[in-house]
């Protein structure tokens, strides 16, 4: 489930769109290539936050630092917005949005080593 999130946000960021994100809501290889902006085969932490930063700024239409309900609606359930608004205040912070999609990176690492491959 939240591999999907990570899937939207490609498509969004790579202009493939959401509609594509959510019949195919696997990541695949074509993303995870573009995000390994170094081409050593990996996606590390460092490139992964990079194109989560973007993704953010892509999320957030308009433009106050923050995600509202409206703006997750079309990648994230009801509950899956109240998980991430960690301090209920209604919407998602960049500070709440990263440590979700960094915990997500963590999960999807299964190697351990860092790297998504
Ligand atoms: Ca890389
Ligand atoms: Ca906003
Ligand atoms: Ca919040």
């Amino acid at each position: 489930m939240r591999k999907m999130i990570m899937a939207a946000a490609c498509g969004i960021v790579f202009g493939t769109g959401l509609a594509a994100a959510q019949q195919a809501p696997a990541i695949h290889e074509g993303h995870l290539d573009q995000i390994d902006t170094n081409k050593d085969g990996g996606v590390s932490r460092a490139e992964y936050q990079a194109f989560m930063t973007a993704a953010f700024a892509k999320l957030d239409a308009n433009g106050d630092g923050f995600l509202g309900q409206n703006e997750l609606s079309q990648i994230t359930t009801a509950a899956q917005f109240a998980s991430m608004d960690a301090n209920g205040d209604g919407r998602v912070s960049r500070d709440e949005f990263m440590n979700q999609v960094m915990a997500d990176f963590a999960t999807a690492d299964r190697g351990g080593d860092g790297h998504l491959r």
